[in-house]
């Protein structure tokens, strides 16, 4: 059921604290952490604890919580200190979507090209 915690994903699994990662922020919607492949000087993933295969299912279903993502992505970027970074839902698997539970890339602290690749 949407929403629900899914015990096939990795993420809902960090969201358990049943494998590692390091969570530089958590409210009771959120949780945000260090992603285990860096590709800016920061890179931190914000993700919802409810389980929702990508952004847009979870905008649909619980906008509420995709407001407290986004509020957490502005959050990582001023703990951060970012001036300029990029916020990145990838969504589907042409977009480079890997991880099937919705989340927010966080990237700064190097100069981002655009267009993206
Ligand atoms: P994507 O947008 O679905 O491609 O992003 C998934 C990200 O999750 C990717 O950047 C991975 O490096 C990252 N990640 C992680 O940080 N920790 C994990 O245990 C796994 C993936 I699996």
């Amino acid at each position: 059921m949407a929403g629900e915690p899914q015990d096939d994903c990795l993420f809902c699994k960090i969201v358990a604290g049943q494998i590692p990662a390091t969570i530089v922020r958590e409210t009771e919607t959120t949780v945000a952490f260090r992603d285990i492949n860096p590709q800016a000087p920061t890179h931190v993933l914000v993700i919802p604890k409810a389980h929702h295969r990508d952004a847009a299912a979870l905008a649909a279903a619980e906008p509420a919580v995709a407001a407290d993502v986004l509020r957490e992505t502005q959050a990582v970027a001023g703990e951060e200190k970012l001036e300029s970074y990029r916020i990145v839902f990838n969504t589907g698997s042409g977009a480079g979507q890997t991880v099937w539970h919705a989340h927010a890339h966080v990237l700064g602290g190097r100069g981002l090209e655009w267009p993206p690749g």
